[in-house]
């Protein structure tokens, strides 16, 4: 089945200007910001600006130049919000109905300010 993406999901509409964020850092592909629910001191989203639903689409299909451009802009994340170089943090990933994904727009997670539990409940 061919990938898809639906441009009305909400990080969609933050790209678009649609809805507000507190945004962390943004490049020319990627945008980070305060997860507006947050399960951790430091609750971090990054995403593409490109149209990808999940990692496994954005890894096939964007650019090596976006996909380096995220990844930087991660590490980035990690200074400014202190957590690397530092106490470290947690990254995930959740993708479709297993994964539990809420919002079909690729994202990660960057959580950290405190130890975490067990990756599996
Ligand atoms: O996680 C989706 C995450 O997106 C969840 O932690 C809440 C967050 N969220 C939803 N709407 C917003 C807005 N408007 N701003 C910031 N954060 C938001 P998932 O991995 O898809 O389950």
């Amino acid at each position: 089945m061919p990938y898809a993406y639906d441009p009305q999901n909400v990080f969609a509409r933050i790209l678009r200007g649609e809805i507000p964020n507190k945004t962390v850092l943004e490049t020319e592909h990627t945008l980070a910001f305060h997860d507006i629910a947050p399960h951790a001191p430091v609750h971090v989203l990054v995403i593409p600006k490109g149209p990808y639903a999940t990692f496994d689409h954005f890894a096939a299909k964007a650019s090596a130049e976006e996909i380096l451009d995220f990844h930087r802009a991660c590490a980035k994340v990690c200074e400014i919000v202190g957590v690397a170089p530092g106490q470290g943090y947690r990254a995930i990933t959740n993708a479709g109905a297993h994964g539990m994904q809420e919002v079909p727009h690729y994202h990660l997670h960057i959580l950290g300010g405190k130890v975490m539990g067990p990756l599996i409940q």
